[in-house]
């Protein structure tokens, strides 16, 4: 079956659903799309895209896994071996790593070792399911990275350099993800960007509104009422945290911990929630309307050790119908029965 192909703490998305995650646009495409190697090689140079075409293509199915917990298995990619590249630009006896740099608006980027993303067979990809790669996914060519989480896939690829010393991409530094991304370790994030003393500061004035707190510990801790609108809390843990009242309005909690959590009538307009964690949490009363909920999950999945653990929703928790569609299936399903029956008690 599919589970022994799913890592640790993700779910599948619906079938043949592939969500849109980070950039949906790449730069205004210029005439001649070309993917170059520059850096740490012995010889750089350029590719058009129809020269990419004329090299030797190669299929692949990969199971894809992002880091906000969806996962789409046995997607069907085909392109040139990043192999196949290297083996004519000849990398440097320096050159240990790999960046990908995209042409779009913000140059996004994402690098690995160099002998790791050959060893994981990179693929410079240019068709999906027999046909070309859609813009908003990266088309005309972007990288796919198998075993890594998707973020280390580039869309619209325009440049590979060689370097001697790692440059950390994108959202490795800008969002604190993991540089190394196994899914099967879940290496989603790196440590904490807060200190233990400015953490335990930052608990005693409960002032987090607007503030980057990052993988922030604050399991277990009585924060009834507190002020984190527009806080950056990514990873954040609040596992069987007080938090009724709690605002958390436009803040970012994506991948945060909330398992158990009390959060009566707390608020989370617009907030971002991909991938975070409600099992077992009370949100009865509490506002999600608008915030984005793909790979957020309310509901663990069943386990031997007992029945799964389930959030604790019910006609007062505000959430709207488009927001429970772009849940992932099992989730959505649940939530749905849900509605239709109300829970009122708290399971003991
Ligand atoms: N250029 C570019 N590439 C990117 C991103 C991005 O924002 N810009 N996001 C990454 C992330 S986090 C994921 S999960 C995948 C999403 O690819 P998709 O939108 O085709 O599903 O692209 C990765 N590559
Ligand atoms: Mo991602």
């Amino acid at each position: 079956m599919n589970e022994s192909r799913l890592p640790p703490g993700q779910q599948l998305a619906a079938a043949g659903k592939w969500p849109l995650v980070g950039e949906r646009t790449g730069a205004p495409e210029p005439n001649v799309w070309t993917v170059a190697i520059c850096g740490a090689v012995a010889h750089p140079r350029v590719w058009t895209l129809t020269e990419l075409r004329n090299l030797p293509q190669t299929q692949r199915e990969v199971d894809i896994h992002c880091v906000t917990r969806w996962s789409q298995l046995g997607m069907v990619f085909s392109g040139v071996l990043l192999e196949q590249l290297m083996t004519e630009a000849k990398p440097a006896a320096d050159g240990r790593y790999i960046s990908f740099v995209a042409h779009s608006l913000r140059n996004h980027s994402t690098s690995l070792l160099l002998d790791e993303a050959l060893e994981l067979e990179t693929l410079v990809a240019l068709g999906h399911v027999a046909r070309p790669l859609g813009a908003e996914h990266g088309g005309p060519v972007r990288t796919i990275v198998p075993r890594r989480y998707f973020y280390k896939s580039l869309k619209w690829l325009a440049k590979i350099e060689v370097l001697p010393q790692d440059r950390l991409g994108y959202w490795e530094a800008v969002a604190g993800y993991h540089n190394r991304a196994d899914p099967w370790r879940e290496e989603r994030f790196i440590a904490s960007r807060v200190g233990r003393q400015e953490a335990a500061q930052i608990l005693a004035d409960r002032r987090m509104a607007g503030r980057d707190l990052m993988g922030l510990d604050a399991g277990g801790r009585n924060l009834a009422g507190l002020d984190a609108r527009q806080a950056l809390l990514r990873n954040a843990n609040f596992v069987d945290a007080q938090l009724d009242g709690a605002r958390f309005d436009g803040a970012n909690l994506s991948n945060a911990r909330l398992r158990g959590a009390s959060l009566r009538n707390a608020s989370f307009r617009d907030a971002d929630l991909e991938g975070a964690d409600f099992a077992g949490a009370d949100l009865r009363g509490a506002d999600l309307r608008g915030a984005s909920l793909l790979g957020t999950s309310f509901m663990e999945r069943a386990s031997k050790s007992g029945p799964p653990r389930q959030a604790l929703l019910d006609a007062s928790t505000r959430l709207e119908g488009l927001q429970i569609e772009a849940l992932l299936p099992e989730q959505a399903h649940w939530i749905r029965r849900l509605t239709e029956q109300p829970i009122t008690d708290p399971p003991d």
